[in-house]
């Protein structure tokens, strides 16, 4: 158990204003693995003071000051990056040894990106007779979810705080227990207090004292595009700046040309990573109709290697989905795909075999599905791809961009210059062409409902600054 009593604000380990404590549950296990305070508006208020008034020495301190505090909180992570894999494993289900790659190696290297970025970074410049500086916003508010828990948080905290920004960080209440260890990190590195502020709570309660507050100037909100409109309604009401980065239903376009066995299997990787649990996950897959019947059966060939099952043991390539919620939402939209008559190549509704507790569900895969219907429309965020056929690419390009969503896509083609063609046209954040890696240094959002404000490289960074001219 781990039992975290009291959050960190103004530079110390303080009571929370709430009496409660919030449980949090392991997916595999359904046990309780721990307990956070359950905070509330005055909690918030306490940060604020705090953020507000370690602004202005933390905002013009050196900018080498700056890089070598992130630079101390990047070691520390790097020192406990085992133990910060295992909570977040433990927290929200992924595989160990995938945690260990994704969940903990991400935000020590965004850590040590922005100590860089912050040295490198030119605050101001002349154009003519103005001197145009970049200004830190001010106190900005961090609300996260629990899919990638704390790489979301260091993409919004190591930029603020780069910017010259005060942070108080709500993390999601579902996965929030690796958000202490970043604290008790923060703390060791002795960043003057009041700079970095963790209040722990439910989003209507301790989310929105921090979207209606005052004193914060802006927010950085990553999570549903439901609570993503609503946070922006309540921020308008006093301009506060908002930073939004919410859902995705991601295409990955197979070109007639493309390597088809590399594609399939590669998109099915994509889209069942964490469970599917991801904002950018290519949910659908668009194919040339006089192909569907090769890659309906590489699909079902390759959903088959997809092991469901504890994360901590060796063998699953897929843990759980975080909780009994998310689980019945995606079991409904399996359901009822069924139910209207959709083509299922793989998987289905209903338990897994063989584990008898924990919230798991089946990898599944729907075979020529409606560009129109919810399987295609809908953020699902589970292992749920859907096949969709396209009869030339000027069809593939509509149908990819037929989404309320913008975040991602993907595209296949033997030829580099005709995928960078379909790849300019698609209308989403950050376009891969044949499977290629992440790039941390370049911008990651969405257009469209998927957000606004773009995080990582020196753009997540820029995203906290104001421009500011002097005319002399
Ligand atoms: O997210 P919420 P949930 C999507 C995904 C998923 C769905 C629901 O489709 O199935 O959202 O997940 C805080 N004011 N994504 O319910 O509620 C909340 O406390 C202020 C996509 O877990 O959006 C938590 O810290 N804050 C996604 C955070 O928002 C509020 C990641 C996210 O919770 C709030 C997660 C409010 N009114 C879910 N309501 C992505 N883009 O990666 C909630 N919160």
């Amino acid at each position: 158990m781990l039992q975290y009593n009291t959050l960190y604000i103004d530079g110390a380990w303080v009571p929370s204003h709430g009496a409660s404590v919030i449980n949090v549950e392991s997916p595999s296990t359904e046990a309780i693995i721990g307990s956070i305070p359950e905070g509330n508006s005055s909690d918030v208020d306490q940060a604020v003071l705090a953020a507000r008034a370690a602004f202005e020495s933390w905002s013009s301190m050196a900018t080498e000051r700056r890089a070598e505090y992130l630079q101390k909180i990047h070691e520390g992570l790097n020192a406990r990056k085992d133990e910060i894999a295992r909570t977040i494993s433990n927290e929200m289900g992924m595989p160990l040894k995938l945690a260990g790659l994704i969940q903990a190696s991400l935000p020590i290297a965004t850590f040590g990106m922005y100590a860089q970025k912050v040295r490198e970074f030119s605050f101001s410049e002349n154009i003519g007779h103005s001197l145009v500086s970049r200004e830190a916003v001010g106190v900005v508010g961090c609300i996260t979810p629990w899919n990638y828990p704390l790489h979301q948080i260091a993409a919004k905290v190591a930029a603020a705080l780069a910017a010259g920004c005060t942070v108080i960080l709500k993390p999601s209440e579902v996965a929030p227990l690796n958000a202490f260890i970043l604290a008790e990190i923060i703390d060791a590195a002795q960043l003057p207090a009041g700079v970095f502020n963790l209040v722990t709570g439910y989003g209507p309660v301790v989310g929105e004292a921090l979207v209606t507050h005052p004193e914060i100037d802006m927010l950085s909100f990553t999570g549903s595009t439901a609570a993503g409109k609503r946070i922006a309604a309540l921020a308008a009401s006093d301009v506060k700046r908002v930073a939004l980065e919410l859902g995705g239903k991601s295409a990955s376009v197979l070109l007639e040309d493309a390597d088809f066995p590399k594609a399939v299997k590669a998109t099915i990787n994509n889209c069942f990573l964490n469970s599917g649990q991801n904002c950018n996950a290519f949910s659908r897959m668009l194919v040339p109709e006089g192909r569907y019947a090769e890659v309906a059966a590489l699909a079902r060939e390759i959903a088959a290697t997809f092991t469901v099952g504890d994360p901590l043991g060796d063998s699953a390539k897929l843990g759980p989905v975080v909780t009994a919620n998310q689980r019945e939402k995606i079991q409904e939209y399996v359901g009822a795909a069924i139910e209207e008559g959709a083509e299922l190549l793989a998987g289905g509704d209903g338990q897994p075999e063989g584990l008898p507790t924990g919230y798991y569900v089946r990898p599944t895969i729907f075979g020529r599905v409606d560009p129109d219907s919810a399987l295609a429309q809908d953020e699902i965020f589970g292992p749920v791809l859907a096949i969709l056929t396209y009869q030339d690419e000027a069809e593939a390009v509509r149908i990819a961009n037929n989404s309320r969503y913008g975040l991602a896509g993907g595209v296949w083609s033997q030829s580099e210059s005709r995928a960078m063609e379909v790849a300019r046209q698609l209308r989403a954040g950050q376009v891969d062409i044949n499977g290629a890696r992440f790039n941390p240094e370049a911008p990651f959002g969405g257009f469209k409902q998927s957000g606004y404000g773009r995080e990582l490289g020196r753009f997540g960074m820029e995203e906290f600054l104001e421009y500011k001219s002097i005319q002399h």
